[in-house]
Parts: structure tokens; C-alpha cells; sequence
């Protein structure tokens, strides 16, 4: 049977499972990396059907990582840092143009990456508005400075209309579920620097490997 607790989003837990995902070493753990993926796309799905095209294809990118993870070589994908290693040294990864792996662990769970840097930015937004803000604009803002620069003109287009969707900060305080404004403001003060730290690992990950411009 399903928990009621399962259909419901709360901030608070997404935010646990970020925390979560870095080891004493500082590796991340994928398991816990795309669990904290599928509570954003939860709340992403109480938001409206406006933003299902961007839902999707985040559903999408979850389901390939986890099926390697599921996979007979799961055991290399325990961590990013271990799945970056197993695929390039074993050649599983289209490095300059699209080709035999269009489903690498590595350029999957960039396309992730630089989502979740968006989230960094907009969820920093949040955190310092004021009860006037505009949450589209705030969204755009991030969505700008981040994602946008790796997206075609056609896919800038639809994601600024879905911009416009987005429900008022008041709205997106209540689905977020933790309490009162100020709980929330507590909430993102405490994980902000969480989310920017397994942000940075993955990056530096990334750029050690030269890796950040995967096709
Ligand atoms: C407390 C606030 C939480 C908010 C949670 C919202 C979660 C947002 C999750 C967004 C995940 C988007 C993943 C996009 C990955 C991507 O860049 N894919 C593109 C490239 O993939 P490809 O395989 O072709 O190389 C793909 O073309 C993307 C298509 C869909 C459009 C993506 C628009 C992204 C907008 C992100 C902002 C989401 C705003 C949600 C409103 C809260």
C-alpha cells in the first residue's frame, strides 16, 4: 500500500536526500543523488501540466541512470566519481559528438548537473525575496545564468513560456510544505550550502575530466 506521506512533497525531505549524497570523502552517492531528482520532479508535478515537458524528459534522465545502476554493472555506478572512471576508461562515452552511447552515465547525469545548478540559483533567489517577488522572474533569472546557455533557441522559448505558469511565491511556499515562510527561509538557509557542495563536486569531478562539454 501506498503512504499517504509517499504522494505528498515536502522541501524538507528533498533537501535531507541532497544531504545525503556526499560521502566522508566527498563522493556522491547516485542512488541518493537521483532520489533527491524524483522528489524535485514531485513537486515539480503539483506545480501544473504546464511544466510536464520538463518533467519528462528529468524522468527520463532519472530512468537511465538508475537503470545502470540496476544493471549488470551497477557496481561502477555506486558513486559518480566511480561512474566517470568506469566509463571513460572503458570507452562507454561519446566524448566530441553524438554516437554508439547516447546513453552514457556521464553526459545523462550532466544534463542533471547544470539543472541543478539552476536550482541553486533560483532556490538562493528565493530565499533572499521579499514578500513581492516575482517567482517567474526569479526563475527566469536563474534559468538564464545557467541552463539557457546549453539549451537550443526552441526549448528557451518553451521554457520561458512555462515561466509565466508559475504560481505566485505565497503558492509555492504552501506546496513546498514545511510551515511558515520563515520555516521555509530556515530550510533553504540550511541546505543551500548542501545542494552547492555536491554541485561543486560534480563540477570539479567534471572539469578534472574535461567532461563538461559532453554532446
Ligand atoms: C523548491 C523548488 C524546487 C523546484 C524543483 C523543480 C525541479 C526542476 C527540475 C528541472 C529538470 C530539468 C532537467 C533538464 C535537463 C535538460 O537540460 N535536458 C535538455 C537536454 O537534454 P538532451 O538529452 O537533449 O541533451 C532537454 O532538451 C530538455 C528539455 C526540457 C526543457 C528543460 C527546461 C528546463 C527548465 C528548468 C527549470 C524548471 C522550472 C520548474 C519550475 C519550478
Amino acid at each position: 500500500a501506498v503512504a499517504l506521506e509517499d504522494l505528498k512533497f515536502t522541501l524538507q525531505e528533498v533537501l535531507d536526500t541532497f544531504k545525503s549524497c556526499l560521502s566522508e570523502h566527498k563522493e556522491v552517492f547516485l542512488e541518493h543523488y537521483v532520489a533527491g531528482w524524483r522528489g524535485l520532479v514531485k513537486f515539480m508535478n503539483c506545480l501544473g501540466s504546464v511544466f510536464s515537458f520538463i518533467s519528462k524528459d528529468a524522468v527520463n534522465k532519472i530512468q537511465i541512470l538508475v537503470n545502470h545502476l540496476n544493471g549488470e554493472n551497477g557496481a561502477h555506478y555506486v558513486t559518480i566519481q566511480s561512474m566517470v572512471k568506469y566509463e571513460l576508461d572503458s570507452q562507454l562515452v561519446d566524448l566530441t559528438k553524438r554516437g554508439s552511447f547516447p546513453e552514457s552515465g556521464c553526459r545523462t547525469l550532466l544534463r542533471l548537473h547544470r539543472a541543478l545548478r539552476w536550482l541553486e540559483l533560483f532556490l538562493e533567489r528565493l530565499r533572499t525575496s521579499t514578500e513581492d517577488s516575482n517567482t517567474s522572474v526569479m526563475c527566469s533569472e536563474a534559468y538564464n545564468e545557467s541552463l539557457a546557455q546549453h539549451h537550443a533557441w526552441i526549448i528557451r522559448k518553451a521554457a520561458g513560456t512555462a515561466f509565466w505558469a508559475l504560481p505566485g511565491r505565497a503558492t509555492f511556499f504552501d506546496v513546498m510544505n514545511v510551515g511558515s515562510p520563515e520555516q521555509v527561509m530556515a530550510v533553504l538557509g540550511d541546505t543551500l550550502p548542501l545542494i552547492s557542495e555536491v554541485y561543486q563536486v560534480t563540477e570539479d569531478l567534471y572539469a578534472q575530466n574535461n567532461i563538461l562539454e559532453l554532446p
